[in-house]
């Protein structure tokens, strides 16, 4: 009787204990998304009165289009980084248009292409999206550095990415090596030396900001292996950057923020209608922005997509192997649905 008086007792407690936990969890998770943006806190003047700047790679289309248009609308400067000279000008001269009242520079550099041996000697040969190499040269990130030396810059926005297209879908091992090498180069490399060349200019004007873009895909997703590999890489450096500043005594100062974005329409081609877990690309860089200022480390930057996640979840408390099958599956038809069957790769 006295022992299973204790045994309810003591089970009792640990379940008390359990969703006492789960619900101080579940209220830090809503808090996350009903705080106020304190994104002002970086669109800070400098010493000498002059107004802030912003640079978003990526900045010609999707979500890189839509922070560029967020942050000249809260009083930040922009510099737009693209591929194609031609393109991000006409998004200067739009913004232009929009917001008169701020200046805006231009950075073309192609981020596929950081240096590379394997990508240097492909692409003498090769050409991409239709067009020839603009040069062989490797990108120069102490160039870029000088380039941008003399503006105020208080947030970097690494957004340029993106996994392969056509095919979107390719196993490791119908893979060329270049095409491996880019994304490796887009999502992984170029932030990581675009970063370490602005830092400087970034711990100058402190309190600055400096957010790098991620998926929900990021761990060893089938089919997309090295985009998903490079977007954990960056994720990686993240979190070890972010306690660098924290060494230094700059945590406070220089904030270094990894974004998750699940699916966003008007971004990558997608064309469906906004739904509760399908930000368009506004929404979603208002949330992502509106994460800064509150010491988040690697945070889900729109709560519809954490309430996916959340929804996710719940296959942990399935078997690995269904849970591996679920993947397989969803990828297989991710990949029917674009570039056909995937029947050929065992005779590759
Ligand atoms: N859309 C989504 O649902 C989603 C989901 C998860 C994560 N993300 C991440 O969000 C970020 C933005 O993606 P998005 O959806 O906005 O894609 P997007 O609409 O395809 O735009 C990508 C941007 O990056 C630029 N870019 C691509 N390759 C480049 C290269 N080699 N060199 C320089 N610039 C390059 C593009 O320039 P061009 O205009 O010249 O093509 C464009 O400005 C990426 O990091 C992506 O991984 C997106
Ligand atoms: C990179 O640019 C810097 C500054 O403009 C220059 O001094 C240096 O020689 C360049 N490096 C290469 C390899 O071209
Ligand atoms: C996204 O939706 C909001 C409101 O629903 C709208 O104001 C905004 O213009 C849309 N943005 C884009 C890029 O379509
Ligand atoms: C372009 C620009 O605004 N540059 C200014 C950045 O801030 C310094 C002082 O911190 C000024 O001297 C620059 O002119």
């Amino acid at each position: 009787m006295a022992a299973g008086l204790i045994v309810f007792t003591v089970f009792g407690g640990v379940g008390f204990i359990t969703i006492l936990f789960s619900l101080v969890k579940i209220l830090n998770l809503i808090c996350i998304y009903l705080r106020p943006s304190r994104l002002s806190r970086y669109a800070h003047l400098s010493r000498a009165g002059e107004a802030p700047w912003a640079l978003v790679t990526g900045a010609s289309d999707g979500i890189g289009l839509a922070f560029a248009y967020e942050l000249a609308g809260s009083g930040f400067n922009v510099v737009l980084h693209g591929r194609n000279h031609e393109k991000i000008s006409r998004v200067m001269s739009r913004l232009q248009a929009t917001f008169p009242q701020r200046s805006y520079r231009i950075l073309v550099a192609d981020a596929g292409y950081v240096a590379c041996l394997t990508h240097l000697k492909a692409s003498t040969q090769e050409h991409r999206n239709g067009q020839e190499k603009a040069s062989s040269a490797p990108l120069n990130f102490t160039a870029i550095q000088r380039e941008l030396g003399d503006i105020n810059l208080t947030v970097l926005i690494n957004n340029a990415g993106g996994g392969p297209v056509n095919p979107a879908f390719l196993s490791v091992l119908e893979s060329p090596e270049d095409t491996i090498t880019e994304s490796i180069s887009l999502n992984g490399l170029f932030p990581l030396y675009l970063t370490r060349a602005l830092l400087p200019n970034l711990i100058r004007h402190a309190p600055s900001l400096v957010i790098n873009t991620n998926t929900m895909i990021d761990q060893g997703f089938p089919l997309v292996a090295s985009y998903s590999a490079s977007k954990e890489f960056i994720m990686a450096i993240t979190r070890a950057l972010r306690l660098e500043m924290q060494m230094v005594g700059l945590g406070e100062d220089v904030e270094i923020l990894g974004i998750k974005f699940g699916r966003v329409t008007g971004a990558h081609g997608c064309k469906e209608p906004v739904s509760l877990f399908v930000p368009n690309a506004t929404m979603m860089v208002k949330a992502a922005l509106a994460r800064a200022g509150y010491g988040n480390r690697i945070v889900i930057g729109y709560w519809g997509h954490a309430l996916q996640q959340l929804g996710a979840r719940l296959f942990i408390a399935l078997p690995r192997w269904v849970e591996d099958k679920i993947f397989i599956t969803i990828m297989c038809q991710q990949r029917k649905n674009i570039d056909g069957s995937l029947k050929d790769v065992k005779s590759t």
